[in-house]
């Protein structure tokens, strides 16, 4: 059976893009494939995070695993520091990955900015951390946002290199799958930055824990033009604001953009705004409830995370056994 791994860091602030590019496509992997979803907290450490706060993130992220509807019991729910194969397996990708790839990486140069010298060594060699994550299960698809995509291809030039390097075809190649009509979703404040965790402004995310009234606030101040919408998709191009939002609806309604347009063109956005806000309540306010219900019971969720961990160490071992091997390591 082909195997997914995916992550999400908690880093705080989940919201809407990491729901829609990631989380709500876990559930109905289910189905066809052994999946393994992970709440990364080892990326997460790349940038600072307040302990205590890391800790309620990490479980965060497995109660909204969980409120999306992924089952602990077919499929293993983990926090990434708990499976000390993800550190080991990537400490040996360090030493097959190249600078030269690491330095083409565009989200460590959007997120280190124009302080690179002051930038964590963690937060360079965040891809190799991230292929560790896959490979060290062997997993075959990575269900995952466009923004991801590049490390995906990090990850396939590691596990060829290593196969190379080692004369051992041992890692497979692995496929990101990207789905749906908001496989980006771009901040609510500027249509050209995708919505982001760590973006200054509350105002440019809809986070899970946002109510009624904030999804309508937000989405109020949300930036647009005074154009009304157009008839046909084509008409979005140039206007990032407007595809953004239609993108969204089109997500939340799992309908295609032109859909939507056929719905709403020629609508003013204090037309479309509220009927973006009944949907968004709708269909991702229950999603926020679930995990706030969750997150009032901490160790449910904790012992989650704990059969998790034994059940992807059981994974782990066999795969970093089998890479030590070729490594030449010795055995303890
Ligand atoms: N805006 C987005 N649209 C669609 N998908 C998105 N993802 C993130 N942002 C969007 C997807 O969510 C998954 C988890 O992402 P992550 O936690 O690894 O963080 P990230 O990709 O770095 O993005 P964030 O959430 O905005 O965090 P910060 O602010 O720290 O950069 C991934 O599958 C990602 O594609």
């Amino acid at each position: 059976m082909s195997r997914i791994f995916s992550g999400v860091q908690p880093s705080g602030n989940l919201h809407l893009g990491n729901y829609l590019g990631a989380i709500r496509n876990f559930v109905g992997l289910q189905e066809d494939y052994e999946c393994i979803y992970c709440a990364v907290d080892m990326h997460a450490i790349t940038v600072w995070q307040d302990p205590a706060a890391l800790r309620s993130n990490t479980r965060e992220v497995a109660a909204a695993y969980l409120a999306a509807g992924v089952d602990p019991k077919r499929s293993i729910i983990i926090a990434q520091s708990t499976v000390p194969a993800h550190a080991e397996l990537a400490w040996i990708f360090n030493c097959v990955a190249r600078l030269g790839w690491l330095n083409r990486m565009t989200q460590f140069k959007e997120k280190a900015g124009k302080n690179r010298e002051n930038a964590s060594v963690g937060l360079y060699a965040y891809p190799n951390l991230m292929a560790a994550d896959i490979m060290v299960y062997k997993a075959t698809h990575v269900p995952v946002g466009e923004d991801q995509k590049q490390h995906l291809e990090l990850t396939r030039d590691i596990a060829q290199k290593f196969n190379n390097d080692y004369g051992a075809e041992i890692f497979p190649l692995v496929e990101p799958l990207i789905f749906g009509e908001a496989t980006r979703v771009m901040s609510l404040r500027d249509g050209s930055k995708k919505m982001s965790k760590s973006d200054p402004s509350d105002y440019s995310r809809i986070t899970f824990t946002d109510d009624r009234d904030s999804i309508a606030l937000k989405l109020r101040k949300a930036r647009t033009d005074a154009d009304p919408l157009p008839e046909r998709e084509e008409g979005l191009k140039n206007r990032p604001e407007a595809a953004n939002l239609v993108g969204i609806y089109a997500a939340l309604a799992d309908l295609t953009k032109q859909k939507v347009l056929d719905e709403f063109a020629g609508a003013p956005f204090s037309v479309f705004k509220p009927a973006l806000t009944d949907l968004a309540v709708e269909k991702f306010g229950p999603i926020g409830e679930e995990m706030k219900r969750l997150m009032a019971d901490p160790a449910h969720v904790d012992a989650i995370l704990h059969e998790g961990a034994e059940r992807a160490e059981a994974l782990a071992a066999p795969v970093l056994a089998e890479v030590k091997e070729v490594v030449g390591f010795l055995r303890p």
